[in-house]
């Protein structure tokens, strides 16, 4: 049996930089056949019927079949997983609660949908910013699947505060582990190294012999560098991030489908977890246990992180403030 995968936005230019790794076998791994269904709205669906002249073209043996609509049933109808990326972008002039209300009239439709033709065990990735409250929109129109099935993505602020601890100690990425973001996916998530390891010693004591004042060393350079990347790219690069996002959100599926071994980073709802707001869509560290994000319990946190945290979730309340007449 196939696994069936929806993509909104594939048109997109994310959704292009995914099609391909998922039909190589990137998500699912080299054994499990695809089934994809292209999600866009009219003026998009031009470019998405493209990708998927491309994607026959690449004669993908996983890859069962391909279907580009621009109705939302008909793309969740069976689906297993969905990564909703899709997104309505700041156009001039908005502003932040505009923003949150146009992406409402997208992702609460959509979680209709997804409650209405999706297949029982289906689990929800949300790339399309302002991610985790569209998340949030979309698991509460979801009438009927639990809200622990969306989740939203902050595995690429995670990959790239991982990559700059690499640069910082001239290790390999591969040798650094458990560097959690917290709360938004925004210019306010918290990237946090109290945890984390460098083949197995702490971070904090391998970066003390590098850069000498920690503190100030994460509050001057790595928190800032890792919080405004998106921004340094759109400069570098002209353009915003996409093979990156797109990996990271790979990731991020793979992991949730077929497990982790140590903490990653995702936006899950809160049960009230390191009191953050029961309900709100906020990053945690988390593992993947039988296809389910747990968060990671029990960890200590100290006053100068705490306050980091607590600003981003601040930010994500407020999030939900300007959209609750929609939830
Ligand atoms: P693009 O503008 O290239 O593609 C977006 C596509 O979505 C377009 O083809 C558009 O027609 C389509 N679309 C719009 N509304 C839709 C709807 N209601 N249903 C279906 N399709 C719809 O943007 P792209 O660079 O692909 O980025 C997509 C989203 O990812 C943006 O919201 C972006 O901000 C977000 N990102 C999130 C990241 C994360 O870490 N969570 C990182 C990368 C990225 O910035």
């Amino acid at each position: 049996m196939a696994t069936t995968i929806t993509i909104t936005g594939a048109g997109g230019q994310i959704g292009y930089a995914l099609l391909f790794r998922i039909a190589a076998g990137d998500l699912l791994g080299a054994e499990e056949h695809v089934r994809l269904r292209l999600l866009e709205i009219p003026q998009g669906v031009k470019s998405a019927e493209g990708a998927a002249l491309e994607l026959q073209d690449g004669a993908f043996a996983l890859l069962d079949d391909v279907e580009v609509t621009d109705s939302a049933d008909t793309a969740f109808d069976g689906c297993d997983l969905a990564l909703l990326v899709g997104a309505r972008p700041r156009g001039p002039g908005m502003e932040r609660g505009d923003l949150l209300a146009a992406n409402a009239g997208i992702f609460g439709p959509q979680g209709r949908a997804i409650a209405e033709n999706a297949a029982p065990g289906v689990r929800v990735t949300v790339v399309g910013n302002p991610a985790n409250t569209n998340a949030l929109i979309a698991a509460s129109a979801a009438d009927g699947v639990p809200a622990e099935r969306f989740s939203a993505l902050t595995r690429l602020d995670e990959n790239r505060a991982r990559a700059q601890l690499a640069a910082a100690l001239e290790a390999p990425v591969a040798s650094i582990r458990n560097v959690p973001i917290w709360g938004n996916h925004s210019a306010t998530q918290f990237p946090d190294v109290s945890h984390a390891t460098i083949d197995g010693r702490p971070v904090r004591d391998a970066l003390a012999e590098r850069v000498g004042d920690v503190p100030s060393w994460l509050e001057d350079t790595f928190i800032p560098r890792v919080a405004k990347r998106g921004a340094e790219i759109i400069d570098v690069r002209g353009s915003s991030s996409v093979a990156s996002a797109a990996n990271a959100a790979i990731g991020h599926a793979r992991d949730w489908v077929r497990g982790t071994e140590g903490w990653t980073s995702a936006g899950v709802v809160s049960h009230g977890e390191y009191g953050v707001p029961e309900g709100l869509v906020s990053s945690f560290p988390v593992e993947s246990v039988d296809g389910q994000w747990r968060i990671v319990e029990g960890l200590e946190i100290d006053a100068w992180s705490r306050a980091r945290i607590d600003a981003s979730v601040a930010e994500l309340v407020a999030e939900r403030e300007a959209v609750r007449e929609l939830l």
